[in-house]
């Protein structure tokens, strides 16, 4: 059975989501960041500092996808690997649209996600933590309005259809949903995360994700 290492809070999330729209059975193995824990606590709950953990990802990290003897620790990766192997419609039909997930993917790792990520983390209490967010928020005018004309045509990013590139955009573009009235800006955006978030495989993620103790 395919098994999946890493909390909901983090990049595993992603995978878990298209996991679930899949449908294919999986174990869950709630790998916890290690900096997210007390000493006492990580006594008690499995993380990414263990010697077992570090021998599946040198890189400390989650998530991990074991699929059989296949190892691998990229959560796009995971995630293409998911669509290809198990995923029907939601994986390409062919090379050109594998080309196109693995662009879309790609740009969402580097022109996007840190960007967002510098939302997400910002502490909007503070001056500072308001400032941080105005300021990516700007620098994210240029990637959204390329993913907004991507959208204008079918509503989806590849093949006129819901695929693995519009999960791992999508989930990469939640982390910048903090900055006031950033996403509403872009209308292709704001209507295509609505409908993503509304699907029962999101939802279900999500629902755990609110309900993991950690
Ligand atoms: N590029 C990697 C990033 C993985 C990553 O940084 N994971 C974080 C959680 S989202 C982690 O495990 N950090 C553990 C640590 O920094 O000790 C991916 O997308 O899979």
């Amino acid at each position: 059975m395919l098994r999946l290492h890493g909390v909901y809070r983090s990049r595993a999330a992603r995978n878990i989501w298209l996991l679930e729209e899949i449908g294919v059975p999986y174990e869950h193995v709630p790998v916890v960041q290690r900096y997210r824990l007390t000493d006492e606590q990580a006594q008690v709950h499995p993380h990414t500092q263990t010697d077992a953990f570090k021998a599946l990802s040198p890189a400390a990290a989650v998530p991990v996808l074991e699929d059989g003897d296949l190892v691998l620790s990229e959560s796009m990766a995971i995630n293409l690997h998911l669509a290809r192997a198990y995923g029907g419609d939601l994986g390409p039909r062919d090379a050109r649209e594998l080309a196109q997930m693995e662009q879309w993917s790609f740009y969402a790792l580097s022109g996007v996600e840190p960007l967002t990520l510098d939302v997400l983390y910002a502490d909007q209490t503070t001056e500072a933590g308001r400032a941080q967010v105005a300021a990516g928020a700007e620098k994210l005018r240029r990637p959204l309005a390329v993913v907004d004309g991507a959208l204008k045509a079918t509503g989806w990013l590849v093949g006129g259809r819901l695929t693995v590139a519009d999960i791992n955009m999508a989930e990469v573009v939640r982390y910048a949903m903090p900055a006031p009235g950033l996403i509403a800006g872009f209308p292709a955006v704001a209507a295509w995360i609505g409908k993503l978030h509304a699907r029962p495989a999101f939802q279900r993620m999500w629902h755990a994700r609110e309900a993991e103790a950690l």
